[in-house]
């Protein structure tokens, strides 16, 4: 709990707390349980009257959500993930974590685990009386660090993950996939509300716009059409972006880490201080695109594959020493 308030948030009346989301689950049977699977095994199952009698913990948190209110130190009664994870003998920490709503939508969302592992809580009650049934009773999971759609009602599955899969506001409503509110990290792009963010993801057309700062991490962009575009500084780590038209984009800073580009177009494009190492980018076409200052590999990051001469030797001089050269030795590997 910290005394102060995020940017962009009002409190809510004291006693208040506003229903978001979804309003109830699907028909609850007599006996709660919780399943937990890793590389979609199920390893462990609990009814609530288990999990209750695994050590408990108390959190004292404020609550942040997207759509500006804030409800201040809130204290959740339940069982820490970490003891869950460990209960069920689990040891290895996969990379992502998806939460799973008992709901007619099987509503979802998913984080990086390295990042919640010790901080997120199952919780059953609030300020000492049972967690109600529009709350996300009998169990859901809180995560203090992010805004509370990141917090699933009516947990019913936690599933340990190799690669993300984006939860229902974070793929339907162009919720931003950190939420870190202290960051704002609310939408897709700063300038668009959801509506808006759902349907520039929904199009697959950025051609022409102004989108500076899209966070558009891990999201399956194949055959994007961002010509002319101006996208500097945005996120595109992980993104599957095959045959993306990234003609004349502005795409100084944007960050392409780990990202598939094969037969991308960024012809006469400006990937000034742009970040493409681990990216894919076999048949991708950069005439005319200029480099100052990009980097196609970091010293973690040199899966990076490139065709041979993709790059002019005037694009190359634009690198640093060591860029060029890492790029040339790869070539000569081929
Ligand atoms: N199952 C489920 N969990 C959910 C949602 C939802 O629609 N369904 N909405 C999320 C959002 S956007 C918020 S802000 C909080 C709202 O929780 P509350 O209704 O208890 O305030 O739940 C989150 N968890
Ligand atoms: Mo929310």
């Amino acid at each position: 709990m910290k005394n102060e308030l995020p940017p962009g948030q009002q409190i809510v009346g004291p006693g208040k707390w506003p229903l978001v989301g979804e309003r109830e689950s699907l028909p609850q049977p007599d006996t709660w349980n919780l399943k937990l699977t890793q590389r979609d095994q199920l390893v462990a199952e609990w009814t609530l009257e288990q999990l209750k009698q695994l050590p408990t913990t108390e959190i004292t948190v404020d609550i942040h959500c997207v759509t500006r209110w804030s409800k201040l130190g809130a204290t959740f009664t339940g069982v820490a993930l970490k003891t869950v994870l460990d209960e069920a003998g689990i040891t290895e920490t996969l990379p992502f974590v998806s939460f799973v709503a008992h709901s007619a939508r099987q509503h979802s969302t998913s984080l990086k685990l390295p990042e919640v592992i010790d901080e997120t809580v199952l919780a059953w009650a609030v300020d000492g009386q049972p967690l109600t049934a529009e709350h996300g009773g009998p169990l859901r999971n809180i995560v203090p660090s992010r805004y509370f759609y990141k917090s699933v009602k009516w947990l019913k599955r936690i599933d340990l993950l190799d690669s993300d899969r984006l939860g229902y506001w974070e793929a339907e409503a162009g919720y931003h996939n950190q939420a870190d509110p202290w960051k704002e990290e609310r939408y897709l792009a700063p300038d668009l509300d959801r509506r808006q963010a759902r349907a520039l993801l929904e199009s697959r057309n950025f051609a022409g716009r102004d989108l500076r700062g899209l966070r558009a991490e891990n999201l399956d962009l194949s055959a994007l059409n961002a010509e002319g575009a101006l996208l500097r500084d945005s996120h595109f780590e992980h993104a599957k972006l095959t045959g993306a038209n990234f003609r004349g984009a502005n795409l100084s800073n944007a960050h392409f880490a780990n990202a598939t580009l094969v037969g991308a177009d960024f012809s006469g494009a400006d990937l000034e201080g742009a970040d493409l190492s681990g990216a894919d980018l076999r048949e991708a076409v950069f005439t005319d695109a200029s480099f100052f200052g990009a980097s196609f590999f970091t010293e973690d990051l040199q899966s990076t594959k490139i065709d041979k001469m993709s790059l002019s030797e005037s694009q190359l001089a634009a690198l640093t020493d060591q860029q060029s050269d890492w790029v040339r030795r790869r070539w000569h590997e081929e």
